[in-house]
């Protein structure tokens, strides 16, 4: 299982919190270190530099990457480091978040943002991009998704056995 801390998983600021929780969430489940901070493309630019340019270094081996609005965190970070770098893009502007999803996912090439969707569902899914990516060397993580993708099969079953006990009755 993984003991040290191989993500680090960055946010805009502490208004995104409870939707990047989905991602540590999911992390805490699996097992899987992280180290979560508070740094912004704009309001704190040298400190988000300094934190992708030294993140290999410090040991990590994903960068989970969450901002609204004009969210440049994710393409911040991939453009000072050779990671993987997931982007999570969140709907909490006035644009519903279609402006954190395109300057998230519209990278130029070269420089490259694994986006994935908008707020729950999409930080849910870093974590586990995160944990997949993880699993490459790491044995203890491919059962455990194994395990994962099975527990999400037995729910639809069981779904499935009470929509027909359901009309039966
Ligand atoms: C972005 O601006 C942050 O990631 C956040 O989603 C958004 C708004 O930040 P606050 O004004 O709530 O601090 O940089």
């Amino acid at each position: 299982m993984e003991s040290v801390k191989s993500v680090l998983m960055v946010m805009g600021s502490p208004s995104d919190l409870p939707i990047m929780q989905e991602a540590s969430g999911i992390l805490d489940s699996f097992g899987v270190g992280y180290d979560m901070k508070i740094t912004s493309a704009h309001r704190t630019p040298d400190m988000a530099a300094k934190m992708a340019k030294n993140a290999r270094k410090d040991g990590y081996r994903v960068i989970i990457a969450g901002a609204g609005f004009a969210a440049h965190l994710a393409g911040a970070f991939a453009a000072h480091s050779t990671l993987p770098v997931i982007g999570v893009p969140l709907a909490n502007s006035a644009l519903s978040g279609m402006d954190s999803l395109l300057s998230t996912v519209q990278m130029p090439g070269g420089i490259p943002v694994a986006t994935v969707g908008l707020d729950k569902a999409g930080a849910k899914n870093a974590g586990l991009l995160a944990v997949q990516i993880l699993s490459i060397s790491d044995d203890s993580l491919i059962a455990q998704l194994d395990e994962y993708r099975k527990s999400m099969q037995e729910k639809v079953h069981e779904a499935n056995e009470k929509l027909v006990l359901q009309r039966d009755s």
